[in-house]
C-alpha cells in the first residue's frame, strides 16, 4: 500500500475480466502468528475470451508456498509474481481449470485491519473493498462472483467457534488435537463480501418466521460476558427483518444470519453475506452503559447491513465507482426503517413529529458532513470518475447524498412508484453486479409509464455532477390578479478541483424537486391550487436553469415556506426578512422547514457576531433568537425530542464552515458568547423545563418520547451551566450521583466539562473508576475530555499518555485523537495543535492507513480560512506530504488538498 506516486484508475477504463469463477473452496489452518490458506479457483473463460489471454489474480503482503494449475505444481518459470499480482497464462483449449494456490498471511502482524487480523484474542476478517487480496491471490474485483466453500480448522482452545459466510455443513475433531467447521454459502458473491471468524464468544439467538413460513434463525455474538448487552441488537434485527418484507417485500434468504461485534474495527459494520462483522459500539448496549443516541445508532446500522443483504449483496456492484449503487440506496433504506420504528404505535400528529427528528437528524448529518465535502478538494460526484485509492471514497457524498439523490427518486415516483421501481431493479438484476445506470433504468421505466413524455435524463446528472447547487428563489405577490409568482434559479460552482480546470468544466441544470408551502402574516397556512386540488405543499420541479410558477387564488400576501422535508440537496438562496425567518420559525407547520427557519435565523446571528468582532463594531441585538427560542420551550404542544432539535445551536464546525473566510477563533468566540447569552436569559425557563421533564421512576426505554424528554432536559443542564445559572453546578453534579442510565450520567459529565471544567474532576474520576473495564464506557469518557474547551494539545497529549490509551485500537483513536481535531476548534486551530495533527496523522499511517487516511481529511479546507490558520494547516500538510514511506490512502487526500 506504500508508494510515492499513486496511479489514478478511472470508471471509463472498466473492462470486464476474462473469466468467470463458479466455484471457490478455500481451507484455513488459522492461527494468529501464521495462517496458511489453501485455495482452489474453478475458473473458466468468459465468452469471447482469446486463448492466451492471461489470468491476473491480486495479493498483497503474502508469502506464496505453491501454484498448481489442475493439480500440477507450477514452476516459478511459469507464473509472474508482481508487486500485488500473480500472473500466467492458462491452458488455451476454452474449458474449465484449476488454479490452487498455497499461501501464508500473518494476522498477528495485521495492524491496517483490512484481510484477516487479530482482534484481542480472536480472529475476524474485513474484505471490502480490497482486503481479500491480503489473505489469499484472488481475482479482487466486486464482479467476479462465486459459490464458496470454506473449511476452517483451530485449535479448538483458542479458537471454539469457527464461522463463515452461508451454513454450517459439518463440524469435527481433527487427529491432531484440533477441530474443523465446513461452511458453505449457496449464493454466488464477490470476494469483498467474505468472512470468517474465530475465537471464543456469548452468543444469544432467537427464530422468525418469515412471511413464506420460513423459520429462520437469528445470532448475535459478543465477547464473553457481554451477552444481556447484545439484546436490543438481536431485536433490531428481528425489527429488520420484517420491516424490510412489509415495506419492500424483501425476504431473508439464508436459514441463518449472523453478526459479530468486534472490538477493533476500522468502520461501523460490514455487511459480509450471512455473517455481519460489526464495531462492538454498533451492537453493544444497556441502559447502564449506552445513551439513547447509541440504541439509535445500533438500529440504524443493523438496519442498514441487513438491508444490504439485497441492495448490494444479491444486486452487488459491477466496480468500485458504483459504490453509491449498495450504499445511498442501503442509507436510504435504514434511514426510512429508522423513522418508521420512531413512529411506530405514535398517534399521528406525533408520529409525524417524530419522523420530522429523524429527518433532522439526518440533514444536519448531510450538512455538517457532506457539504464541505462538496465544497473541497476531495469533491466527488455520487458515482466518482476516478480514484486513487478506493478505500477514501465511503464518502458523506457516496452514502449520504446518494441517499438523498434515491430520496428524490422517491419524491418524484412516489411511494407506490418507488416500490415499482425496486420491484422492476430486482426484477432485471438479481444475481447480478450492475451499475447505477442500471438502477436509473429501472426506476425510469416507472417514471415513464406514469408521467408519459418526460425521462431521467435530466435527473442522471445527479450521478455526474459534484458540488453543491445553490437555488435562487425570489417571489412576487400581485394583490389584484391574487397571484404569487415565484422564480428559481440554479447554479454550481466549480466543485473542489474542478476550479483549477480551465475552463471549469460545464454544469448543466440539475432536476431539482422544491416542496413549498404559503403561510399568512398570522402563521396560517394558505392552500396552493395544484392539478384540480387544494394543497398545503406542492412540489416545484426544476429541470433548467431557472423557472418561473404562478399560483393564483392567493388571498394575502404569502411567506414562503421552502424546501420542505429538505426535498433536495441543495442551498438555498432567498430573499427572506429576518421577520419572514421569524414568522416561519415560529409557526410554519412543516416541522423541517420550521427547525431550517431557527436554524437559519442562528446562523445569521453567529455570523453577525462574527463580523462585529471582526470591525469591531457593537454586538448583535440577540432579541429576535431569544424570543423564538423562548417561544419554542414554552411550547407545550411541541415533542420534547423536536423541542431538543429546534433549540440547538447549529454545531461549531458547520458555523466555522459559513465563514468567508473560515475564521475558527472567531466563530468558537461568536457561538461561546451567544451560548452563554441564550442559557442565562432564559435560566428561568430552561430551569422550569429540567424539573418539568424529571425522569418518572419507570424502568428505562429508549423510545423516542422517553429519549426525547431526556435529551432536552440534558440540553436544559447544558444551557443552564452554559448560563452560569445559580445552582446549576450543583443540579450537574447531582444529576450525575443520581443518573439512572448512561444518557443522564454523560449529559451532566459532558455538560460539566464544557462550561465549569473546574467541577467535573470527581465526577471524572468516578466514570473512570467505574468503568476502566468497559471500553466503549471508556471511550466516552476520552471523547467527552477531548472535545471539550478546556482541553488543550497538552491536554490531548496527556490523555494519550494514559495506559489506557491505544492508537492501535480505531474506537479509541477516534475517541481522543478524531474527537480533538474535529470538535475542539479553539484548540486545535493554533500552532502545537497543527503539529499535533500533522503528527497524528503520520504515527496512524504506520498502523492503519484506512484510519489515518480518515484523520488527514480534517485539514481539506484549509484554503478557505484567515490567513494565519491557512498558513499554519497548510504547513503541517506539507510536512505530512513530505513524510517518507506515506501510505496511497494518506498521500491521495494530501496532496489533492495541496494540489
Ligand atoms: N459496506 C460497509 C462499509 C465498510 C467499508 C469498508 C470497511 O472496511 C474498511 C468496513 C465497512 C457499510 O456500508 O456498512
Ligand atoms: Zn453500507
Amino acid at each position: 500500500m506504500r508508494t510515492d506516486t499513486a496511479p489514478t484508475i478511472f470508471r471509463q477504463d472498466y473492462v470486464p475480466y476474462p473469466y468467470r469463477l463458479p466455484r471457490v473452496r478455500l481451507e484455513f489452518d488459522l492461527a494468529a502468528e501464521s495462517t496458511r490458506v489453501r485455495s482452489e479457483l474453478r475458473f473458466e473463460p468468459a465468452p469471447g475470451t482469446a486463448p492466451g489471454t492471461p489470468l491476473v489474480l491480486q495479493g498483497e503482503d503474502l508469502e506464496l508456498v505453491e501454484v498448481r494449475l489442475d493439480g500440477r505444481p507450477l514452476a516459478a518459470d511459469e507464473y509472474q509474481l508482481a508487486d500485488d499480482t500473480l500472473s500466467l497464462v492458462p491452458p488455451g483449449h476454452g474449458k474449465p481449470f484449476t488454479i490452487g494456490i498455497v499461501s501464508l498471511c500473518r494476522p498477528a502482524e495485521n495492524t491496517t485491519l483490512m484481510g484477516l487480523y487479530v482482534s484481542g484474542d480472536k480472529l475476524f476478517t474485513q474484505c471490502e473493498a480490497q482486503g481479500f487480496r491480503r489473505i489469499t491471490w484472488f481475482p479482487d474485483r466486486p464482479d467476479v462472483m462465486a459459490r464458496f466453500e470454506v473449511l476452517l480448522r483451530a485449535d479448538p482452545a483458542a479458537y471454539p467457534l469457527l464461522l463463515s459466510n452461508g451454513n454450517l455443513i459439518e463440524q469435527a475433531g481433527l487427529p491432531d488435537g484440533r477441530h474443523q467447521a465446513l461452511w458453505r454459502d449457496p449464493h454466488p458473491k464477490p470476494c469483498y463480501l467474505f468472512a470468517l471468524v474465530a475465537g471464543d464468544f456469548d452468543c444469544i439467538e432467537r427464530t422468525e418466521t418469515t412471511r413464506s413460513g420460513r423459520e429462520v434463525l437469528l445470532q448475535v455474538y459478543s465477547d464473553k460476558g457481554y451477552r444481556e448487552q447484545t439484546r436490543w441488537a438481536l431485536d433490531c434485527l428481528a425489527n429488520a427483518l420484517h420491516w424490510d418484507e412489509r415495506r419492500f417485500g424483501l425476504e431473508l434468504d439464508l436459514d441463518r444470519f449472523m453478526v459479530v461485534a468486534a472490538r477493533d474495527f476500522n468502520m461501523g459494520a460490514m455487511e459480509n453475506k450471512g455473517l455481519n462483522i460489526f464495531n462492538a459500539a454498533y451492537v453493544l448496549a444497556d441502559p447502564a452503559t449506552a445513551t439513547d443516541a447509541a440504541y439509535r445508532g445500533i438500529e440504524a446500522v443493523i438496519g442498514h447491513e441487513y438491508f444490504h443483504n439485497w441492495t448490494g449483496n444479491r444486486v452487488t456492484c459491477r466496480d468500485w465507482f458504483q459504490l453509491s449503487l449498495k450504499e445511498g440506496l442501503t442509507v436510504f433504506r435504514d434511514q426510512e426503517f429508522s423513522a418508521d420504528m420512531l413512529a411506530a404505535g405514535l398517534p399521528p400528529a406525533e408520529a409525524a413529529s417524530a419522523r420530522a427528528v429523524k429527518r433532522i437528524d439526518d440533514v444536519h448529518t448531510l450538512r455538517l458532513a457532506q457539504f464541505p465535502e462538496d465544497a473541497g478538494p476531495m469533491a466527488h460526484p455520487i458515482r466518482p470518475d476516478s480514484y486513487q485509492e478506493i478505500g477514501n471514497f465511503y464518502t458523506a457524498t457516496v452514502y449520504e447524498k446518494g441517499a438523498e439523490v434515491i430520496r428524490m427518486q422517491h419524491t418524484l415516483l412516489g411511494e407506490d412508484g418507488f416500490r415499482a421501481g425496486m420491484d422492476e431493479y430486482f426484477r432485471r438484476h438479481d444475481g447480478q453486479a450492475v451499475t447505477c445506470d442500471d438502477f436509473v433504468d429501472a426506476m425510469e421505466s416507472i417514471y415513464a409509464q406514469r408521467h408519459p413524455g418526460q425521462d431521467f435524463s435530466v435527473f442522471r446528472r445527479w450521478y455526474e455532477q459534484a458540488g453543491t447547487p445553490r437555488v435562487r428563489v425570489r417571489s412576487h405577490y400581485d394583490p389584484a390578479a391574487r397571484a404569487c409568482r415565484i422564480t428559481l434559479e440554479q447554479r454550481c460552482a466549480p466543485a473542489g478541483l474542478e476550479a483549477r480546470q480551465s475552463p471549469p468544466p460545464e454544469k448543466p441544470p440539475l432536476h431539482i424537486p422544491l416542496a413549498i408551502g404559503l403561510i399568512d402574516a398570522d402563521g396560517r397556512s394558505m392552500p396552493i391550487q395544484w392539478e384540480g386540488e387544494a394543497r398545503d405543499t406542492v412540489v416545484l420541479e426544476l429541470r433548467e436553469a431557472s423557472g418561473t410558477w404562478t399560483l393564483t387564488d392567493i388571498p394575502r400576501a404569502p411567506v414562503l415556506s421552502l424546501l420542505r422535508g429538505f426535498s433536495a440537496p441543495v442551498i438555498l438562496e432567498t430573499d427572506r426578512t429576518a421577520d419572514d425567518l421569524a414568522l416561519l420559525a415560529r409557526r410554519d407547520p412543516d416541522p423541517f422547514a420550521r427547525w431550517d427557519a431557527v436554524q437559519e435565523t442562528a446562523h445569521r446571528h453567529l455570523q453577525a457576531c462574527i463580523e462585529a468582532g471582526r470591525s469591531g463594531g457593537p454586538q448583535p441585538a440577540l432579541d429576535t433568537l431569544l424570543e423564538i427560542w423562548r417561544a419554542a420551550l414554552k411550547d407545550e404542544r411541541l415533542s420534547p425530542a423536536y423541542q431538543a432539535r429546534l433549540l440547538a445551536l447549529p454545531a461549531l464546525r458547520e458555523v466555522i464552515d459559513r465563514g468567508e473566510p473560515m475564521d475558527p477563533q472567531a466563530a468558537v468566540a461568536a457561538w461561546t458568547r451567544t451560548r452563554q447569552a441564550l442559557g442565562a436569559r432564559l435560566a428561568d425557563a430552561w430551569r422550569a423545563a429540567y424539573d418539568a421533564l424529571a425522569d418518572d421512576g419507570g424502568p428505562y426505554s429508549p423510545d423516542p418520547v422517553s429519549s426525547g424528554r431526556r435529551a432536552l432536559r440534558n440540553l436544559a443542564l447544558d444551557n443552564l451551566l452554559a448560563g452560569q445559572a445559580p445552582g446549576a453546578v450543583e443540579l450537574a453534579l447531582a444529576q450525575y450521583r443520581q443518573a439512572r442510565n448512561m444518557t443522564e450520567s454523560l449529559g451532566a459529565l459532558t455538560a460539566l466539562l464544557q462550561h465549569a471544567p473546574q467541577d467535573a474532576a470527581g465526577p471524572l474520576a468516578d466514570f473512570h473508576a467505574r468503568w476502566r473495564d468497559d471500553p466503549l464506557v471508556l471511550d466516552r469518557w476520552f471523547g467527552a475530555q477531548a472535545g471539550a474547551p478546556g482541553c488543550t494539545v497538552a491536554g490531548v497529549r496527556a490523555l494519550m499518555a494514559l495506559p489506557d490509551f491505544s492508537l492501535r485500537n480505531p474506537n479509541r483513536a477516534r475517541a481522543v485523537v478524531f474527537r480533538f481535531c474535529l470538535d475542539n476548534p479553539g484548540n486545535l486551530h493554533t500552532p502545537e495543535g497543527y503539529d499535533f495533527w500533522a503528527e497524528q496523522v503520520l504515527a496512524l499511517d504506520a498502523l492503519n492507513p484506512e484510519v489515518a487516511a480518515r484523520l488527514s481529511r480534517a485539514f481539506d479546507n484549509w484554503a478557505r480560512h484567515e490567513p494565519v490558520a491557512r498558513a499554519g494547516m497548510q504547513a503541517a500538510l506539507r510536512r505530512v506530504l513530505d513524510a517518507p514511506g506515506l501510505s496511497r490512502n494518506v498521500r491521495e487526500i494530501v496532496s489533492k488538498a495541496l494540489a
